[in-house]
Formats: C-alpha cells, structure tokens, sequence
C-alpha cells in the first residue's frame, strides 16, 4: 500500500561552529511536481505564553489555519507585514473566534504591537513534505515516496538566502536519503523590556511597569 512506498530522510542542520540548529524547516520538493497538500490540514496553534510566542517557529503546509490563543493575562495585538500573510489581531485576551488561514507558502513574520520583543514565524510550506529541527538539529521526514527532490533549509537567524541551501537528491526505496547542511546564521538580538504603554495610557508612569498591565 502506499505506505510501504515511503522513505525516510534524514537531515542534520549545524551552525558553522558545528552546534546543532534547533527550529530550522527542513523542505523536501518532488522533482516531478507531484504532490498534494490536504484539503483540510489539522489546525496548528501558536500560543501566548510569558509574552513570548510558542513555539516561536511553526512550519505548516500551505492551507493550514492557525489558533493564536493568549494564555497570558494581558492583551496581545499579534500582527504581520510579511507579504506571504498581512493580518492583525487587535488586542485580545482569550482565544480569538477564528483562527487565520495561510494560504500563501513563506515565511510569515509575528510580532506584537504591544511587546516590542515578541517575534515568531509561521513557516509556510508549499510542498507536504517538511519537518522542523530538535534540539539536536535533526529532523526526520517519514513520508517521502522514493524519488527525486530538490530540498532546502530555512531558519529565523539564517545569514544567507533559504535558496542557497537548495540541494538535489535521491530518495530511494530502503535507504532512503540523508542530508547535512552548516548554516551560516546571525546571532538573534531580542530584548525583553518594560511593555510599550497600551493605547490610552501612554503618558503614564505606571503603565511602564510590568506586571501592573492589564
Ligand atoms: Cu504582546
């Protein structure tokens, strides 16, 4: 059955100090074109937590709608510029009524207008296959029919272009395939500080001080 048709691919991904790369995307794209994405993709979630986005990485298929529920208790204004989804989510506690459909493959960029130093990624796959990074750089993609791919790494600090990691291989029957890449990355500069005032209190004092937000 098609099962028994799958291969796997293992992809090892390591800055170039050889330390492994956590919450990097690995994409895998059939040669032939020949895929399809399902018609009614499971939701994924990135929630609010600590005011921080988690995960701050999530690599989903083309078509996916995603939960932005805040389980903090102050309000969050989520939003993005990225070109692959512009949408905001006006300040809001709780789980918004509806979750947001990505429809374009990229890479969407979240941050919040309130918490400067929020910032999450919503990874936008156009092809079925992906899988994102451990914490040991490793991700595993189980569900390849053999074939050739053309495959690709994208993640947050990568200094280089996500089309430069382009490499071709072969899946085969049996073996399957393996790949490595050294990425080149930045380090992420983010500073917690105090919350921008909210709208309405912004001249005053308090309202600089964490932990006094609603
Ligand atoms: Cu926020």
């Amino acid at each position: 059955m098609a099962l028994a048709q799958t291969a796997n691919l293992a992809a090892t991904v390591a800055d170039s100090q050889g330390h492994p790369l956590a919450d990097a995307v690995v994409v895998a794209t059939p040669v032939d074109g020949h895929y399809h994405l399902d018609e009614h993709p499971q939701q994924a979630i990135v929630d609010q937590i600590d005011k921080e986005f988690v995960p701050p990485v999530v690599a989903i298929a083309a078509g996916t709608p995603v939960m932005f529920p805040n389980h903090d208790n102050v309000r969050h204004h989520v939003y993005s510029f990225s070109p692959a989804k512009r949408f905001e989510l006006p300040l809001y506690q709780g789980v918004p009524a509806k979750p947001i459909v990505f429809d374009t493959p990229g890479v969407v960029v979240l941050g919040c207008n309130i918490h400067d130093w929020m910032v999450g990624y919503v990874y936008v796959s156009e092809s079925p296959y992906f899988f994102k990074t451990g914490k040991d750089g490793k991700a595993r993609l189980t569900n390849l029919p053999p074939g050739a791919y053309v495959v690709r790494v994208w993640h947050p600090q990568l200094a280089g272009t996500e089309e430069a990691t382009r490499k071709s291989i072969e899946v085969t029957r049996g073996r399957g395939a393996e790949v490595t890449w050294t990425l080149d990355v930045t380090p992420e500069v983010r500073v917690r500080s105090a919350p921008m005032p909210e709208r309405g209190t912004r001249y005053s004092p308090v309202a600089s001080v964490r932990g006094v937000m609603r």
